[in-house]
């Protein structure tokens, strides 16, 4: 069954984050990928020199263009950039009626550039995040986005049941160690699934949580409950990060169609 996915993310010349590795792995699951660019960036594998936000009324011109002519099967939204941008998507995932949206509330790079401002942080909790299926931070962003402190198992457990106290669905917080185990905590509002694998040892982790939400959203569009999606969308991670491909001098990327599903 071939779905229509979405992406509406950043822009990342080198192709390991943001919509390029979105589609790659919409491709990958043997989807169509669509693409709404919110922000471009300057970056290499070694860092973001440049940010351009687009402007909010052409973000929704663009997602206005594209729902008015083709059915969206599920969304997975990333980087934002501004306020702006999160309010006006999350007011367009509304009116669309769009359904099996995942959003990774992006907010910094792994080098520690902002891609998201600070005032676009409330809107993402009190506009977008309650739309979502699925939100899925990493420990960094749980921290952020709960105020509390998220470094091992249990502040995993209690970021995933306060961001589902503040009207998500389904929490999953990733990218947990606990020694040599990578792990992801989802959160239902009943329940706690972990999900535990070993640990990678890769410099080739630039993208991975785009990845990880664009993966999850795959699996929801074919009609798989959250739980599989997530499972299916980390050991797809996993595959598309023991594919090593050197380039650049910095943080390598995923090798996203070498793990075709
Ligand atoms: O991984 C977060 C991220 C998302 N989107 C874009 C990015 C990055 C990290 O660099 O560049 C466009």
């Amino acid at each position: 069954m071939i779905r229509t996915i979405l992406s509406i993310a950043g822009w990342d010349p080198s192709a390991g984050a943001g919509m390029a590795a979105d589609l790659k792995t919409i491709a990958a699951f043997g989807h169509y990928g669509v693409g709404v660019v919110t922000s471009v960036t300057a970056q290499s594998t070694q860092g973001i020199q440049a940010i351009y936000d687009l402007p909010m009324e052409f973000i929704a011109q663009q997602i206005e263009s594209l729902t008015s002519d083709i059915e969206i099967h599920a969304v997975k939204v990333g980087m934002l950039g501004t306020a702006r941008a999160v309010n006006i998507v999350a007011s367009l995932i509304q009116s669309l009626k769009l359904q099996n949206v995942v959003v990774d509330p992006v907010l910094k790079s792994t080098t520690g550039t902002a891609l998201l401002e600070k005032k676009g942080i409330p809107a993402l909790k009190e506009r977008l995040m309650p739309l979502a299926e699925v939100v899925c931070p990493n420990m960094d962003e749980a921290a952020v986005l709960t105020g509390e402190k998220v470094d091992d198992l249990q502040g995993m457990k209690n970021a995933a049941k306060a961001l589902v106290k503040m009207g998500v669905k389904h929490a999953v917080v990733t990218g947990g160690h606990l020694g040599a185990r990578a792990i992801d905590v989802m959160y239902d509002g009943k329940q706690f699934s972990i999900y535990d694998s070993t640990k990678l040892q890769t410099a080739n982790t630039h993208g991975a949580g785009c990845t990880f939400a664009t993966a999850v959203a795959c699996n929801l569009a074919r009609n798989a409950s959250v739980a599989e999606s997530v499972d299916a969308a980390k050991r797809y991670v996993a595959r598309a990060m023991s594919h090593p491909y050197k380039i650049g001098k910095g943080d390598g990327p995923l090798l996203h169609v070498a793990a075709r599903v």
